[in-house]
């Protein structure tokens, strides 16, 4: 079978950062002399004192240890913003579209920003924030999101942002885990027309949190809430007491810059860390090259800055490039299916990057949405967070691209900090659903599953690891460095393993085929089903909980929970109900199971393991290939399982 090719453009490979030849050398320079081409691109920073080593890495057994630029010092924030002072100080920085389309948006300036950080650096220094200090920062997408990373960054404290959509019991388990000093948060959310109560679940969040914490609080619609004397401080109120200058603290390369909570295959989830200088490096050369974004164009990544997405590709990358970012408070279909049109067209953006599921959803909703909109600013088009089907690439291609802007699929993840495969928009053809080519320094390698040898002929199956560092790898996991390299390097000696399955094809294309471990996917947001099946097992009614994948039309995945209930419960609908409430409430809406099946016996082995390869088949309807089911306890609990499927398609 031979897969469609879009080829590049030739008016887009002309004025690109890279065409195909300059891919080529670049890649070649890249992975033969790592040192000699990191050395030249790191200088796209301004360092306070020069590295002069670039790369130290290992990946050996019990000697994990990245290091990127290791004896260089700079600071984030002066490089998002100070250094841009000179050239464009009244150029705009970041574009906030707020959630009510018929409120005007704001322009805030390089200028403005700098002061804006300055002043919020200030208030933390005045609560007592300093230097590798943790800072929590738990906002909707509003400008103080990005004032508050780079404050941090500015003073060298450590930021931790929390999704705002996260329970207050996961705030919680953050806060503690990093023992901040200070919780960010606003009195509302306003999402879709309705306004969470944010300030509430942060209050919610206190009575579980264990350290001397402090919260800041911006006034964001001016609802009723209820403020805590000596613990809770207005951000508009000290800011009125600080000055507005703040110098930016001399930062190594190897600090941390932040640490952001994500979910594995086992366990809670775990804070993945980034440092200061190679974080940075990458995030900028990503930045600019994927998108081939050039001065003067505006930039709209449409993820939350709860994400990796929206620290790398809101905030830090464009940023650092002196770009225009555009911030949306908002949702993709309120007031109707058109708002990220109307938002292109309005704010003429240039390079829109946004996931497969909204894509989904929209393409659902008809074309006369996107229709109604002159689109004609847009030069690339971005996906991420999970493969992308080739009907939705197509559609994103023909109905928003009008067959005339290439797509980016980018492949990568909290840990890579970055993207590791994606096409360049003038240099790489494109097929529908491939992530196509590694970027600049990636080594990628397709293992066997089970031997870890790695496949090296062109086409092949197999699992996805990486055999080299790259700049913006991450560190470690916050507080425990054995947990990190018995999650990413214990499996296959000496590589980093992605937890990626992923097909290599004739032409050396990456087509990722999505998790291999107990990760799923629900719209583009990681979720262990780990976590979902403790969150269940809390619940006073249940016994013990199972929870697989299954594929969903608009999500990618649907969360499945097969669930056995406590001596003399009831399995009623009122307790599915109540099931599902529950679980939103421990970890999130993003949590909350899409399907639940009551099921007397799970299915284990004699050892008493559950066999999730069975309970995955049933969920995806697909007994055919149940496989082996001798090995069970008591095979017959797979025939209830079955006849009480709750996935009727
Ligand atoms: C950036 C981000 C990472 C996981 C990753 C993979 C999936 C991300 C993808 C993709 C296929 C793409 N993923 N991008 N799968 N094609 N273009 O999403 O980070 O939230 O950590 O998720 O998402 O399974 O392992 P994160």
């Amino acid at each position: 079978m031979t897969d469609k090719t879009f080829p590049p453009q030739a008016d887009m490979a002309a004025g690109a950062h890279a065409d195909k030849a300059t891919y080529d050398r670049m890649y070649a320079h890249s992975v033969s002399d790592p040192d000699g081409f990191w050395g030249e691109e790191g200088k796209r920073l301004d360092w306070m004192t020069p590295y002069t080593k670039v790369k130290n890495t290992s990946f050996a057994p019990g000697n994990i240890d990245i290091r990127w630029f290791e004896d260089g010092t700079l600071n984030v924030a002066a490089n998002c913003i100070d250094r841009h002072l000179a050239d464009r100080a009244d150029q705009t920085a970041i574009i906030w579209e707020p959630d009510d389309p018929k409120a005007e948006a704001q322009h805030i300036t390089y200028r403005q920003l700098h002061a804006h950080v300055s002043k919020m650096a200030n208030v933390l220094k005045d609560l007592g924030v300093g230097k590798g200090d943790r800072v929590v920062i738990y906002l909707p997408m509003i400008p103080q999101a990005a004032y508050a990373m780079l404050a941090c960054a500015r003073i060298g404290a450590i930021h931790s942002v929390v999704f705002a959509g996260f329970s207050p019991d996961a705030l919680a388990a953050r806060v503690n885990g990093s023992e901040a000093k200070v919780v960010i948060t606003a009195d509302e959310a306003p999402r879709g027309g309705r306004n969470t109560p944010l300030k509430d679940n942060a209050d919610k969040a206190f009575d579980k949190i264990t350290t001397d914490t402090k919260m800041l609080v911006v006034k964001r619609t001016g609802g009723d809430i209820a403020m805590q004397e000596g613990r809770d401080h207005w951000l508009h109120e000290m800011e009125d007491t600080v000055g507005n200058d703040c110098p930016p603290e001399e930062m190594n390369a190897e600090d941390p810059l932040f640490i952001l909570y994500t979910s594995g295959s086992t366990g809670q989830p775990k804070g993945v860390v980034h440092t200061t200088g190679g974080y940075l490096v990458y995030a900028a050369m990503t930045h600019q090259y994927t998108f081939d974004y050039h001065d003067g164009d505006v930039f709209w990544c449409t993820a939350d800055v709860g994400w990796v997405t929206g620290h790398s590709y809101i905030v830090y990358g464009p940023l650092a490039n002196g770009a225009t970012t555009l911030m949306f408070e908002g949702v993709p279909t309120y007031p109707d299916a058109g708002r990220f049109w109307q938002v292109c067209e309005e704010h003429k953006v240039n390079q829109f990057y946004t996931a497969p599921t909204a894509i989904r959803a929209l393409m659902g909703k008809g074309n006369a949405f996107v229709e109604k909109y002159d689109l004609s600013s847009l030069k690339v088009l971005g996906t991420v967070g999970e493969p992308i089907n080739p009907e939705a690439w197509n559609w994103y291609n023909e109905v928003v691209g009008k067959g005339k802007v290439p797509i980016v699929d980018t492949w990568w993840q909290t840990e890579t900090g970055g993207h590791l495969l994606t096409p360049l928009p003038g240099a790489t053809p494109t097929k529908p659903g491939s992530a196509t080519l590694p970027f600049f320094g990636i080594k990628p390698v397709v293992l066997e599953p089970e031997t870890g040898k790695e496949i090296t002929t062109t086409e092949a199956e197999g699992v996805l690891a990486i055999a080299d560092s790259w700049p913006s790898q991450m560190r470690t996991i916050w507080g425990d460095h054995e947990r990190f390299e018995m999650t990413y390097f214990s499996q296959y000696e000496n590589l980093f393993f992605s937890g990626d399955g992923c097909r290599r094809d004739a032409d050396g294309y990456y087509w990722i085929t999505g998790r291999v471990d107990d990760v799923i996917n629900v719209s583009g947001h990681r979720m262990g089903t780990a976590e979902v099946e403790s969150a269940l097992v809390a619940h006073k009614a249940v016994s013990e909980a199972a929870v697989v994948g299954y594929p969903h039309e608009i999500k990618g995945q649907g969360i499945y929970a097969y669930v056995s209930l406590m001596q003399g419960e009831e399995p009623t609908d009122a307790l599915r109900k109540d099931l599902e409430t529950w679980v939103r409430s421990e970890i999130g809406p993003i949590a909350k199971p899409d399907l639940i099946q009551f099921a007397p016996g799970l299915p284990k082995t004699r050892s008493g393991k559950i066999m999730r390869r069975i309970l995955r088949k049933i969920a995806e309807n697909d007994y055919g290939s149940l496989g082996d089911t001798s090995t069970l306890a008591e095979p017959e609990v797979v025939d209830d399982l079955i006849a009480n499927r709750m996935n009727k398609g």
